[in-house]
């Protein structure tokens, strides 16, 4: 028999491509919508923070067009929207805390009607302080959730007995997710007193909760379908929730279908981004270079309301000492109250501004003792049987290896060469370089979250249906999950469709997030192939066999028993099956095993796994204009086993460029009012195809150790991102090579102001 060979490798590539390219896939203003439909916009405030002392809107409704406009007293049930903490109203009710923040939401026709409405409305302030600095607002104490400290050890004694220490500050900007799609809902009214919303959301359960609260619903009542989304990076696993209830709020009441779409400008104006931090550091190493104790303070700008800002902080504490052993640590983390857009998740969550922090104590110290950054860094590498300053103790470590094998396929002694002859011989050009490691946990750090289930109809033709939780957004898991159910079935990735992720599908998700996706719905995935093929063998079996004990098994389509081929093949096997009236359909669940944590002495083993990797960056400057250019970024990357080189390849290229683009260009200003001023492309700028590496080339480790991921495929979303880390320090060593007091504080983005001003400062 002539079939197909089904194996994951048939896959090598993203499914969506041929949708994307020929603009068939489907975003939220793709979807066909229903006759009599109302356009919501948002009537946001201008100031960051004060009292609404006047508030009239009489002229606006006149405008033709407007149906109705909306504000918080309309609101059907609460008006709240907090996830982890409830501190945020969906609409601003008598006081504003970020310029932004909603207050009004005006139906209408057309979009052009709203806008003209929103000209018209007259509103006045009684200010209130303005606060957007996190050390600020610490010292008035306004804090979003409690501090947490993680301890390992005693630092400060230890610190006492180092022969080196030294002490700074580093800080990192905010970062705009600048998904392609912007935020947006469309949504209309079911019987039975249900409503439907489609969302760009990597939450659709947080959709539907924060609907249900705003709507004074049961859960059942909310459907929430999310096709696809134009990119995510964070920016919707929790700020998806006020557009779709937005929407769904305008639909319930008026009893028609409505659409709240931001335009990139109120997208960017009205929404959180990267936490940005100011931290203190001390770190203390002994006459061999090892470190011996670190000391951090983080300050977490969380802007107005708490959002994902407390889950972020946690994790910037999980992440404070890297890739290195650390035997002595104490790490403290405030999430700080500020007038500024609830800042929010972004790839890596509070990751990377917790390893910036730990890199710049390791330059720092490398630069006063007089050697090399590298030594200090690769001396102090984690190995299997250390400790996490969490508890946690460190297993199946690439750290070394990543890192080794970087160096064996760079040669980091011949780079070195490279760059100091090259910057002897050139007086206005000067190359820098830098190692930057990565160790990245897997897992929510909430243990709860770490749940998923998926659906699978086998249909009596053969084809297969598939819901899982995942949110498709770009990232390729739709092809994973195809790529699963193929496997596991041992059929041709051609039968298999891939459905929405739907609420009523598939109850009670996880956002898609914390590159934890592929494997939790993966393996919920799994769960439900195997209930079906469970039951397709017993079949097979007494059909085909009175043993009880033979193995069936289905590989390429074709039945075997006791690997002999048998007279089924997957197609006839299904339809003979139904015959007999065998459930073809299974819901599948999966709780990761072991993980735990205690926050009341914060200790656990919160991580499935970790994700290693290093990265070499090289970088030229210009050292008249300050301009540079990033000449190579090479990675060896612990991708476990691949399944779909192709996408985890560009999950690694992209996470690197998006990591560069915040160390180095990508700088989101506020002025003191709190008001947005890079608040279009034409002021925020990020990477595009002239200012990328001119070479990206990320290798994968050969690391074929069992573990916990998804067909040994180890998680990809967001470790990538932190290799960027490397160019602001390749950059800073690169100036220091043309002016050595160059004044360049460990303060991230480097722009290429910033780097004209080192050079000459
Ligand atoms: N979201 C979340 C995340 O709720 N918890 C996490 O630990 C996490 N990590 C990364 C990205 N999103
Ligand atoms: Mo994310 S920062 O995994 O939504």
């Amino acid at each position: 028999m002539n079939v197909k060979k089904p194996d994951t490798t048939r896959i090598s590539g993203n499914v969506d491509a041929p949708g994307h390219v020929t603009g068939r896939s489907v975003y939220v203003d793709d979807i066909p919508v229903i006759e009599g439909m109302v356009h919501v916009k948002v009537f946001d405030s201008a100031v960051a923070h004060g009292k609404i002392s006047f508030l009239d809107y009489s002229a606006a409704e006149q405008v033709p067009g407007i149906i109705r406009i909306f504000s918080a007293k309309d609101i059907p049930g609460e008006n709240q929207i907090g996830g982890i903490i409830p501190d945020e109203p969906l609409l601003a009710d008598g006081e504003v805390h970020y310029c932004g923040q909603p207050v009004l939401l005006i139906a209408a026709d057309t979009a052009d009607a709203a806008e003209m409405a929103i000209r018209k409305i007259e509103i006045s302030f009684t200010p209130l302080p303005v606060i957007t600095d996190p050390r600020e607002a610490f010292k008035l104490g306004q804090l979003l959730s409690p501090s947490r400290v993680f301890t390992l050890g005693d630092a400060r004694s230890n610190l006492a007995h180092c022969k080196y220490v030294y002490s700074g500050k580093a800080e990192t900007g905010a970062q705009e997710q600048l998904y392609l799609e912007t935020q947006g809902a469309y949504a209309y009214p079911t019987e039975s007193d249900g409503i439907k919303v489609y969302s760009s959301t990597q939450g659709p359960t947080q959709v539907q909760r924060t609907i249900a609260r705003v709507l004074g619903l049961g859960m059942n009542r909310v459907e929430v379908d999310v096709p696809r989304l134009g990119g995510g990076f964070g920016g919707k696993e929790d700020q998806a929730s006020s557009w779709a209830a937005m929407a769904a709020m305008v639909s319930w009441i008026l009893k028609r279908p409505a659409k709240c779409i931001p335009h990139r400008m109120e997208d960017m104006r009205m929404t959180g981004k990267r936490n940005p931090y100011s931290s203190d550091y001390t770190i203390g190493l002994d006459e061999e270079f090892r470190i011996i104790a670190f000391e951090a303070t983080f300050y977490q700008n969380g802007g107005a309301a708490a959002d994902l800002s407390p889950a972020i902080l946690e994790r910037t504490l999980f992440h404070a000492t890297n890739s290195y052993h650390i035997p002595n640590v104490k790490v403290t983390a405030h999430s700080c109250k500020t007038n500024l857009p609830p800042n929010t998740a972004f790839r890596g969550f509070g990751g990377p501004q917790g390893m910036f922090v730990i890199e710049a104590a390791i330059d720092q110290a490398a630069k006063h003792i007089g050697v090399d950054t590298t030594v200090i860094q690769r001396k102090n590498l984690m190995d299997d049987g250390t400790e996490f300053p969490y508890g946690q103790i460190v297993k199946d470590s690439e750290a070394i290896n990543s890192w080794d094998e970087l160096d064996a396929h760079c040669d980091l002694e011949k780079v070195r060469a490279e760059t100091v002859s090259f910057n002897a011989g050139n007086r206005f050009l000067k190359k820098g370089f830098s190692m930057m490691p990565v160790c990245f946990g897997i897992s929510f750090t909430n243990t709860m979250m770490n749940q998923a289930r998926a659906l699978v109809h086998v249909y009596s033709d053969g084809t297969v249906g598939v819901s899982t939780g995942a949110v498709e957004m770009g990232q390729g898991v739709n092809t994973k999950m195809i790529q699963v159910a193929a496997e596991s079935f041992g059929i041709d990735p051609a039968k298999i469709k891939l459905e929405s992720t739907n609420t009523t599908r598939v109850a009670n998700t996880s956002p898609s997030a914390a590159s934890s996706t592929a494997d939790l719905n993966g393996k919920a995935l799994l769960d439900a192939c195997n209930q079906i093929l469970d039951r397709l063998y017993a079949f097979v079996k007494t059909e085909l066999t009175d043993n009880e004990d033979e193995t069936v098994e289905i590989k390429n389509e074709v039945v075997y028993i006791n690997e002999e081929a048998t007279v089924f093949n997957w197609t006839n096997l299904v339809r003979q099956a139904f015959l007999k009236r065998i459930n073809l359909s299974a819901k599948g669940h999966y709780a990761t095993p072991i993980i735990h944590f205690d926050k009341s002495i914060e200790k656990g083993h919160p991580f499935a796994y970790h994700v290693y990797g290093t990265a070499l960056t090289r970088v030229t400057v210009d050292c008249l204009r300050g301009t540079y250019t990033i000449d190579s970024v090479q990675v060896m990357h612990d991708a476990g086993i691949s399944m779909n080189g192709p996408v985890d390849l560009g999950q690694c290229e992209g996470g690197i460029v998006q990591g560069i683009g915040w160390m180095t260009m990508e700088e989101v200003i506020y002025n003191e009012e709190g008001k947005l001023l890079s608040n279009a492309l034409s002021t925020y700028k990020i990477p595009d195809i002239y200012s990328v590496p001119a070479k990206i080339e990320v290798q994968f480790l050969k690391n074929e150790k069992p573990s916990m991921a998804i067909l040994k495929s180890k998680a990809v979303g967001e470790p990538p991102l932190m290799y960027g880390i490397g160019a602001f320090f390749a950059l800073r060593n690169a100036v220091l090579a043309f002016n050595e007091n160059a004044p360049i504080p460990y303060s991230a983005p480097l722009t290429p102001e910033k780097v004209l001003m080192g050079l000459y400062g």
